[in-house]
């Protein structure tokens, strides 16, 4: 499960149901008042990827409360249930009890066929503290690097529906990105008929 220090995948940890609960409530997010979006590089660029964001809005390359580059309207709070969440897999990751992870943001992104995220390393954040991912709907490729170049070595890794990643500690600022997406690979049953759905938890250190 651990697939460099501090990095862990946790296959298969969501159940259907709260898997299902999780579709249901990334749809009334997308829909809500910042709407699921793709969004705009400030070169001009489009990510394939949408996005849409609670507690803390993302924008390339801050965090702002506002969604400026929307609408800005302020963005949605975190639930506490999706924090919990959050804290049962820092828990299940490291063996521990984890009731001082607080994330204060999390970044809902959506993946049609087509869609597809370089390789990056995710700095925004002001904080070391560990980042959580929940794979939804479509498998994909995601390729975890390394913290010192874009380039190899790496490590590929299917993720698949219900799965968790956390990544903290050492990995935390390794570059990553999700190559491809395999479609048609999804259990229609947790409400998603196509596409991937992936939900980060962050500590963004702000206030
Ligand atoms: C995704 N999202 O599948 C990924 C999952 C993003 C993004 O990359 O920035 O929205 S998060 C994977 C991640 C986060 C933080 C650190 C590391 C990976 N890492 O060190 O590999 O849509
Ligand atoms: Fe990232």
């Amino acid at each position: 499960r651990e697939v460099a220090p501090g990095a862990v995948h946790l296959p298969g940890w969501l159940t259907l149901d709260e898997q299902r609960r999780l579709v249901r409530a990334c749809r009334a997010w997308a829909t809500g008042p910042v709407p699921m979006r793709h969004t705009v590089l400030p070169r001009g660029g489009v990510m394939s990827v949408q996005t849409v964001c609670l507690g803390w809005h993302w924008q390339p390359y801050r965090y702002t409360r506002t969604a400026d580059d929307v609408n800005g309207r302020p963005v949605p709070p975190l639930p506490e249930w999706l924090a919990d969440l959050g804290r049962r897999a820092v828990a299940e990751a490291y063996g521990d009890r984890a009731d001082a992870y607080e994330p204060d943001a999390a970044l809902i992104n959506f993946y049609d066929d087509r869609a597809t995220m370089g390789l990056h390393q995710d700095k925004d954040e002001r904080s070391d503290a560990p980042v959580v991912s929940l794979s939804i709907g479509d498998a994909c490729l995601f390729r975890f690097g390394n913290t010192e170049t874009r380039g190899r070595p790496y490590t590929d890794v299917r993720l698949e529906s219900g799965d968790a990643f956390v990544f903290g500690g050492p990995s935390r600022f390794a570059y990553h990105g999700v190559p491809k997406v395999h479609p048609g690979t999804g259990d229609p049953a947790t409400g998603l008929t196509s596409g991937r759905l992936n939900i980060t938890l962050r500590v963004t250190g702000l206030r």
